[in-house]
């Protein structure tokens, strides 16, 4: 609170409230600063937009970024180290960029700046330029609450910047043109140049010609500039810095990969004198997942706060991977409660916290949670399943049930997850069950009631499986990228049960084959499963014979679940890497079908039932 007072009072000296006073304030013995202040200060429709955020805001406090001597300085000439969070990428996690979820992470975490991941490829913006709209609301959401945004042209399996160098300079220069004038914006180019590029050769021109782009609309905001080896490779930038005089240059690291050695790289640049922006970084190894590495992260946070160095940590999502700061379902609006963020998410909020002068969580005004939404009730032998969303505001639920056309009572308090088995429940009977949420200021409106009645297990319906290897199951294929030279294999299946009887998947399998070049190992990943991705599990395996394309294969197998009659399994969104992150060539592979971005029946790819075919056909 002390913090926020002295804050309000320097600005209120400064000038006449808003984004301008912190305009001028940069002007103040600097005349080349003051005359971009004038010229900034007459763009009619930011000044307005940006004089809405409190006039002690973080960029209202600290305004127009700079370099000097080789650090992110504000208008008044203090180095300043931004702290905040990225989003996962925009076209799949999307819905937790928004004004609300940054103002509360402004307030309840500490974040000054935040990161819009927008990917280019993967169904990113070259195949769907309206995500362009959500990279705007959240520039928007950044300007009215006052912090610091980081536009990201996120390549990634387009390892070579210059690939959509088309489309990244006609997106910035709108960009530029459009938020130019705000002090809010920093522009990153290129989230992580890999495979064959290096910084002399594709880096630095792609780089020079996208600063000229940006600086005849914007002089000064600064521009961060992506590394060699996934924003690792900054002695090569170094060894040959550009000229323009607002430039940082990225490092990424992902605490369970990179260790010393990389940080004694970033030691050795900055003495160089490059500015360093730590624009995305995890808790987790390079894939996103595993850990996550808490004392290994503990160590770069700690270093980057010795130095000073800005951060963005990947990422503000619910993904079932340890990277990802929430937890599954949170809602996309904040209102956060600890049980709803990941470890990693607890953890990087301490982070933020840390020396922002913010508190945490002392700002909001607790309200009673939301009313509990999506409860579902599952009959089992003698119990019934419950299930609902996590809810914003809860810290923990109450299980109401009643029984027939009776009374509610409650039947369980303080449950801390967002399920529960009524293992009370007798056979033939009817009971309906509500839930609701509570926290320190109150219990929320319950959710709307189900009903269900449990049975003894020899009258549920048998599962099981088809008796021969039959034809009742049929395999649904699609990719989901169309780069077949990256670093990934991304097939999605989809178990189709044409039979009338249920099969259960624990004996299922499938085999997806292809050619292993080099022949590392391998790591597969489930980013997605309607049947729950901690129910999916991989093996590899090597062919015998040397089939064409089929060196290897990845077997993928089941924990729980069934395909019911007549229905699917749904999306099983499978990602495989090589050990050494270096690409695939999937052109040959005998089980990849280029240019399947839909489901199409495919028999390359192969369904075993009890260990015989039922579908497909082996290389
Ligand atoms: C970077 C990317 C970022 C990626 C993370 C973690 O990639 F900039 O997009 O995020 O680091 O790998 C992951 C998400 C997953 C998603 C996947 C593909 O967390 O949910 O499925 O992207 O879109 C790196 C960073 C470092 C290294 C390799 C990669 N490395 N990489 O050092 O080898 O190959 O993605």
């Amino acid at each position: 609170m002390l913090a926020f007072l002295l804050v309000a009072v320097l600005v209120a000296c400064a000038g006449p409230g808003g984004w301008a006073s912190a305009k001028e304030a940069s002007g103040s013995g600097k005349t080349e600063n003051g005359q971009l202040a004038a010229s900034k200060a007459s763009a009619p429709v930011h000044a307005a937009k940006t004089s809405a955020s409190s006039a002690a805001s973080f960029v209202g406090t600290h305004g127009q970024l700079s370099i000097q001597n080789g650090k992110l300085t504000d208008a008044s000439g203090n180095p300043v180290q931004l702290k905040g969070m990225s989003s996962h990428g925009i076209q799949w996690f999307g819905d937790y960029v928004n004004k609300e979820s940054m103002k509360w992470l402004r307030d309840d975490w500490g974040l000054n700046v935040f990161r819009v991941a927008m990917y280019t490829e993967s169904d990113g913006y070259i195949s769907n330029p309206s995500l362009k709209n959500k990279v705007k609301e959240a520039v928007d959401a950044a300007i009215e609450l006052g912090v610091y945004v980081i536009v990201d042209w996120h390549i990634l399996s387009d390892g070579d910047p210059n690939t959509h160098k088309t489309q990244s300079k006609a997106f910035f220069k709108e960009m530029a043109q459009t938020y130019g004038d705000t002090p809010n914006i920093i522009y990153e180019i290129a989230n992580e140049p890999n495979g064959n590029v290096n910084w002399n050769n594709q880096i630095k021109p792609y780089a020079e010609e996208l600063i000229a782009t940006i600086r005849a609309e914007d002089p000064d905001n600064p521009i961060i500039v992506g590394t060699g080896t996934w924003s690792q490779d900054i002695h090569d930038a170094a060894a040959s810095p550009l000229t323009d005089e607002n430039v940082l240059y990225a490092v990424h690291f992902y605490a369970g990969t990179h260790g010393a050695w990389l940080r004694d790289r970033i030691d050795a640049a900055m003495a160089q004198g490059l500015a360093v922006f730590v624009s995305e970084w995890g808790t987790s190894d390079a894939s996103g997942n595993g850990g996550p590495f808490l004392t290994e992260a503990k160590q770069w946070t700690d270093f980057m706060a010795n130095r000073g160095i800005s951060w963005a940590n990947w990422s503000l999502a619910d993904k079932q991977e340890a990277s990802a700061a929430l937890a599954p379902g949170a809602s996309f609006t904040g209102g956060w409660t600890q049980a709803q963020l990941s470890a990693s998410g607890k953890f990087v909020r301490e982070q933020m916290l840390a020396g922002s002068g913010n508190t945490g969580g002392t700002t909001p005004v607790v309200q009673v949670p939301t009313q509990v939404k999506g409860l579902t009730a599952t009959a089992g032998n003698a119990k019934v399943a419950l299930k609902w969303n996590a809810t914003t505001g809860a810290d923990s639920y109450i299980v109401k049930r009643a029984e027939g056309g009776g009374t509610y009572t409650i039947l369980k308090k303080g449950i801390t997850q967002a399920s529960f088995t009524d293992a009370t429940a007798v056979n033939g009977k009817t009971y309906r069950y509500k839930v609701g949420a509570v926290n320190t200021k109150g219990a929320g409106t319950d959710s709307t009631e189900v009903t269900a009645k449990p049975v003894s297990s020899s009258t549920t319906p048998p599962v099981t499986p088809p008796s021969t290897g039959s034809g009742n199951l049929k395999l649904l294929y699609r990719i989901l990228d169309d780069n077949a030279s990256d670093n990934a294999l991304r097939p999605v299946f989809n178990i189709r049960n044409t039979g009338s009887n249920a099969v259960d998947l624990k004996n299922v399998k499938v085999r997806y084959y292809y050619t292993n070049e080099g022949g590392v190992s391998q790591n597969y990943f489930c980013d997605w499963a309607q049947i729950g991705a901690s129910n999916v599990k991989a093996a590899f395996g090597k062919t015998s014979g040397s089939p064409t394309g089929a060196t290897d294969y990845v077997e993928l197998s089941f924990t729980a679940g069934t395909i019911p009659a007549n229905g699917e399994t749904g999306e099983i969104q499978s990602r495989i890497h090589k050990s050494d992150w270096s690409n695939y060539d999937e052109t040959d592979d005998y089980s990849y079908k280029a240019g399947q971005m839909q489901f199409g029946e495919w028999d390359r790819a192969v369904v075993y039932v009890n260990d015989a075919v039922a579908y497909g056909i082996e290389p």
